[in-house]
């Protein structure tokens, strides 16, 4: 299978010179998309990412607006669907787990070494899509870091506090189901980079709301040791808006996915070595309007400096984002040359 080095993408990571920088965006194949809409009409969620034809069509549907990488189709739960814990997505909430994990009698059940077969549906998934790209564009994958993904296991999701709560009543338990996600993560992302994967993101999007001393312990560790356990192709670590800099970037990541109060420009001079992904705020890219968006996806790029910067949000695409807005996004990236 082909794998796209020297895609742009791939080549902005690199710290190459490029002749414009890459653009995509988190959660770009989603329910802002009208033709995604349409893609998902009459399914649930996990039905839907069962489907490879489905699912590669959804992943495929931001390549219309001129996008520089195709990001696949599931969710971060997959993984855990695949160690054996069902995950149902409530309306307006989220995966919730259908058996959050309480006790060590759950944890064990859990499956620390899931086999390539309880995830095949994501390999099918990728070969599918590199197939029908046939090496145009890089394809991404993903998982979610053990931090944010322990959360959804316990059914606790994006309420930090509760999450705390939870680790402070049961801190075996916690400290054992965050080891046994990052081994499962690792196996996982050694298999689709063997696949054919070009790069891969870890979302830790939760994590950036931890104290200091949680975030060394339960997100920062695992990151390391991840993004040491998976080697072969570029890595990126995202947090929302995570106010640990210097934690992110010795994680071991070759890109660090920026948020919108972070100062690329700054970060670019002090980390030189290092990809910056970002930063235009997915709030403005929701509300602005096209012309708003495109004054600030030309101020981003300028900051960003043409080198080593690949243009994202700062977290993922919202579902109510008009598709004006993100037609003028990726436009302005296309056309957009760093004096
Ligand atoms: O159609 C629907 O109702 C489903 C909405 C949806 C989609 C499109 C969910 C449920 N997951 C996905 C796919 C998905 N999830 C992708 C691939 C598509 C793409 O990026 O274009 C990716 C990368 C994710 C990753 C993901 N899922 C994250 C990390 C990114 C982030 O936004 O921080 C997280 C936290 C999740 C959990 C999740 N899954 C779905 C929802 C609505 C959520 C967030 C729930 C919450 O806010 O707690």
């Amino acid at each position: 299978m082909t794998i796209v080095r020297d895609h742009l993408l791939i080549r902005a990571i690199r710290g190459d010179e490029v002749e414009r920088v890459p653009v995509w965006a988190m959660r770009q194949a989603g329910r802002w998309d009208p033709e995604f809409n349409k893609l998902r009409a009459g399914h649930s969620f996990y039905e839907f990412s069962q489907k490879v034809d489905l699912a590669a069509q959804a992943s495929l549907l931001p390549q219309r607006f001129g996008v520089d990488a195709i990001i696949l189709f599931y969710d971060i739960t997959s993984l855990t669907v695949a160690m054996g814990l069902p995950f149902e997505l409530q309306p307006n909430v989220g995966p919730a787990p259908l058996r959050p994990i309480r006790t060590k009698a759950d944890l064990d059940q859990l499956n620390g070494r899931p086999d390539a077969d309880s995830y095949s549906v994501i390999l099918d998934l990728l070969g599918t899509v590199k197939r029908q790209l046939s090496g145009q564009l890089p394809v991404l994958v993903f998982a979610g870091a053990p931090f944010t993904l322990a959360s959804y296991c316990i059914g606790t999701g994006k309420d930090i506090r509760s999450t705390r709560a939870f680790a402070s009543e049961h801190p075996d338990l916690w400290a054992g189901l965050l080891e046994k996600i990052a081994m499962a993560t690792i196996q996982f992302l050694r298999s689709l980079v063997e696949a054919g994967a070009d790069a891969w993101q870890l979302f830790d999007s939760w994590a950036g709301k931890l104290t200091m001393d949680e975030y060394d312990r339960w997100a920062h560790r695992a990151h390391r040791l991840i993004f040491r356990e998976v080697r072969g192709v570029p890595k990126i670590l995202f947090a929302k808006e995570c106010p640990y800099i210097d934690a992110m970037f010795s994680s071991g990541a070759d890109v660090i996915s920026l948020g919108s109060e972070h100062d690329l420009a700054a970060l670019h001079k002090r980390f030189p070595g290092v990809a910056l992904q970002g930063n235009l705020s997915d709030q403005l890219m929701r509300k602005g309007s096209p012309d708003n968006i495109i004054n600030a996806t030309q101020a981003c790029l300028a900051q960003g400096g043409g080198r080593r910067h690949i243009l994202n949000l700062s977290h993922g695409m919202n579902k109510d984002t008009p598709v004006e807005n993100f037609a003028a996004y990726v436009a302005t990236a296309r056309s957009f040359r760093v004096a």
